[in-house]
């Protein structure tokens, strides 16, 4: 593999401007060889160690005799005194968390419950390394989220539905065919930043992912599983629910059949022999033209849990998605909204699902729009494992040409508060389990990643997949610490650097969301392929995406009064906040309420002007960011700020773009012109 900087992603190899006398313990690695995840971690630390001091560690009888060490395992591996002082906080580490403790003399010991907690222990422990952090005082981390996983859209002919970074990295032409050493280095990113789990193919399983439960495609995805088990990485399958019917062996697929159970049964089976620390299933049922178990009369309970049987002997679970509404739904019939479906669909079945079966609910109700309410299923299932549903992917939010960094989006998602059981119940903790008493939990991310040599097309989005793991493993940390990590790990250490690139990356979500559509409407983008303006595009189409613009107002009336009655999906407060114009958030109103144009906001402003002056400034901001990222030219290396400058380039016409479709088509629609006098064409 070529030495790439972009490649080498948040994981650099250059050497630190510090000395390693600093971190005496560097000088020794000290571990029980033989097991596979803890070797792993070990040759990390070797890599790690090399890379930023440029001196190899001693390891083996050498490194016994070193007079500080770095003592690396689970409490059973360390000698007595490490253990000794290393106990007391070990105690406090739930699932696969780690310490890091200094001991006496110089030393120091990472330590976990299990093997792979350790290797996260290394990556923290390099990461602070590089980010030059005294390491004195002991660490203690434990995940929030059990399950941390990735969700990939690959398909077997190699296209990623929604890829925005070239090919799939799993398949080409029908078949398994990888790079190892690429998808090595991708599980190292992925475990570096804590992700535990990995779905890899495409929710919509067609006729060739149809197979990959049977023995023609089982031998070469172990050998896949087996390329990510070093990193703890475990795999999952999406599941086509008609599988029994589709492969030929049985007339139905019905859940309630004792014969379609059995075929699952003995699938599971076979891919256990194959896979033995599979995950489980994620299935996409009675959505977008997937088959499920309605064809049946069943509901999704029926049919997940039929799925959760298979896999329970076995410890393996289904991660069936909410993702659920009529494509062909009548838009003039004003009752079946969209926003409503997964609500109306799955509330019902709380309580009626197996133990081992989470459901994956996107975080908002429509579909990943760069603006949406939090999904009122996060609070409103109180007896179902579940799981949030991030699209790390930027479909709706610039695929990858544009800079829109997520994090700042997903930090207030999961901040949000349900009011499920009171004050203080976040969707981070509805997620995690902790709120409702769940056994499972965690967080899905549609990933971003194709085999662009650096991995997610544009060099910035590398910051959505890092902040992506780093909040499924502590939704606590604030954005700007995430951001800081990143721009520092990936781009150095340089104040102006710094500086400059956390002022880009923390704009850039509102950036894009100013130039877009405005006020929570979403949608105004050409349909299919989903990048660009196209105000009514999906105005009147079936897919349930509407604005309502006339000359009169714009926006969706969503209210128990006179709308659709989504808002009664919340819990008090929430629901009054969004049901009252008064109180309903400026940057959602248009989701919420139907206004006329000169409504006036809480800013102050009209709708009309408010659309007006976002999408100016909308513009402004890109061409700042440009300037911004002009000016680094002597402080990045000339490759990837020569990528990244032409990304902004076409970022910043595609935002003049959008700028003029979006208030043209309103100056057109409202007749009242920009109190600023601006050209609108
Ligand atoms: C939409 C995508 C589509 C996915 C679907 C899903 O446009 O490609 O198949 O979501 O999540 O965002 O199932």
């Amino acid at each position: 593999m070529p030495v790439n900087l972009d490649y080498a992603a948040w994981l650099q190899a250059t050497p630190v401007a510090l000395d390693a006398k600093a971190y005496p313990f560097t000088q020794a690695i000290v571990w029980r060889t033989g097991r596979r995840v803890l070797d792993t971690a070990a040759a990390e630390l070797c890599q790690g160690i090399a890379e930023a001091f440029a001196v190899e560690p001693k390891v083996g009888e050498a490194a016994r005799l070193a007079p500080c060490r770095l003592y690396l395992g689970l409490p059973t591996d360390l000698p007595g005194f490490v253990a000794n002082q290393v106990s007391a906080y070990v105690q406090q580490v739930c699932g696969d968390g780690y310490v890091i403790v200094p001991i006496e003399g110089g030393s120091l010991a990472v330590v976990g419950h299990v093997d792979i907690g350790c290797l996260y222990g290394v990556f923290h422990l390099l990461r602070a390394i590089r980010m030059a952090q005294p390491l004195t005082e002991p660490i203690v981390q434990s995940p929030h989220n059990e399950l941390r996983m990735i969700n990939h859209w690959d398909n077997a002919d190699g296209t990623i539905e929604r890829g925005y970074a070239g090919k799939s990295l799993f398949y080409r032409s029908n078949t398994v065919q990888f790079d190892p050493v690429r998808v090595r280095d991708y599980a190292r990113l992925l475990a570096s930043v804590g992700i535990n789990a990995i779905a890899v193919n495409n929710v919509n399983v067609h006729r060739v992912e149809t197979q990959f439960v049977t023995d023609a495609y089982l031998p070469s995805l172990a050998r896949l599983a087996d390329l990510f088990r070093d990193y703890g990485v475990r795999i999952f399958l999406s599941v086509n629910f008609a599988s029994p019917v589709e492969l030929g062996d049985l007339a139905t697929a019905d859940p309630l059949d004792p014969e379609v159970q059995a075929w699952w049964n003995s699938t599971a089976d076979r891919i256990y022999r194959h896979i033995p620390d599979f995950g489980g299933f994620l299935v996409k049922a009675d959505s977008e033209f997937r088959p499920g178990p309605f064809t049946y009369g069943r509901d999704h309970a029926d049919g997940a849990n039929m799925l959760a049987r298979s896999l329970k002997p076995y410890g393996g679970l289904v991660i069936w998605r909410c993702f659920v509404y009529n494509c062909l739904q009548d838009w003039r019939d004003r009752k079946t909204d969209r926003a409503r479906a997964a609500f109306d669909h799955f509330v019902p079945l709380d309580g009626r699902f197996d133990d081992n079966v989470l459901l994956q609910i996107k975080n908002g109700p429509m579909d990943f729009q760069v603006r949406e309410p939090v999904s009122p299923l996060f609070g409103g299932l109180a007896r179902t494992n579940q799981m949030l549903e991030l699209q790390i992917t930027q479909e709706y939010t610039g695929q990858q040409k544009h800079v829109c960094y997520l994090v700042p989006q997903w930090k207030e998602i999961l901040d949000f508060d349900t009011h499920a059981c009171g004050q203080g119940s976040t969707v981070a903790r509805c997620v995690s389990g902790a709120l409702f008493g769940c056994a499972h939990g965690g967080i899905a991310g549609v990933v971003n990643v194709g085999d662009d040599l650096n991995w997610t097309g544009h060099s910035f989005a590398q910051a959505n997949l890092y902040g992506f793991g780093r909040l499924c493993w502590d939704p606590s940390l604030s954005v700007e610490t995430i951001t800081d990590e990143w721009v520092r790990l990936t781009y150095g250490d340089d104040q102006d650097v710094v500086s400059a690139l956390a002022y880009i990356l923390l704009a850039s979500w509102r950036t894009y969301e100013d130039y877009t559509a405005p006020l929570g409407v979403g949608w105004m983008v050409n349909p299919g392929h989903h990048y660009g303006p196209n105000v009514d595009g999906y105005e009147y189409s079936k897919w349930g995406t509407y604005h309502f613009s006339d000359c009169h107002g714009i926006g969706v009336d969503r209210t128990i009064a006179t709308g659709t009655g989504y808002t009664g999906q919340y819990h008090e407060p929430n629901r009054s906040m969004y049901e009252n114009l008064e109180t309903c958030p400026d940057e959602l109103l248009l989701f919420f309420h139907h206004v006329p144009y000169t409504h006036r906001l809480r800013s102050g402003k009209t709708v009309i002007q408010h659309i007006y002056d976002t999408h100016f400034g909308g513009v402004e901001a890109v061409e700042q960011m440009r300037r911004m990222w002009a000016e680094l030219a002597d402080k990045v290396d000339p490759e990837r700020h020569h990528a990244v400058r032409t990304r902004l380039d076409v970022q910043l016409q595609d935002a003049i773009e959008w700028r003029d479709v979006i208030n043209t088509y309103f100056y057109r629609k409202s007749g009242i012109p920009d109190r600023q006098g601006r050209t609108i064409f």
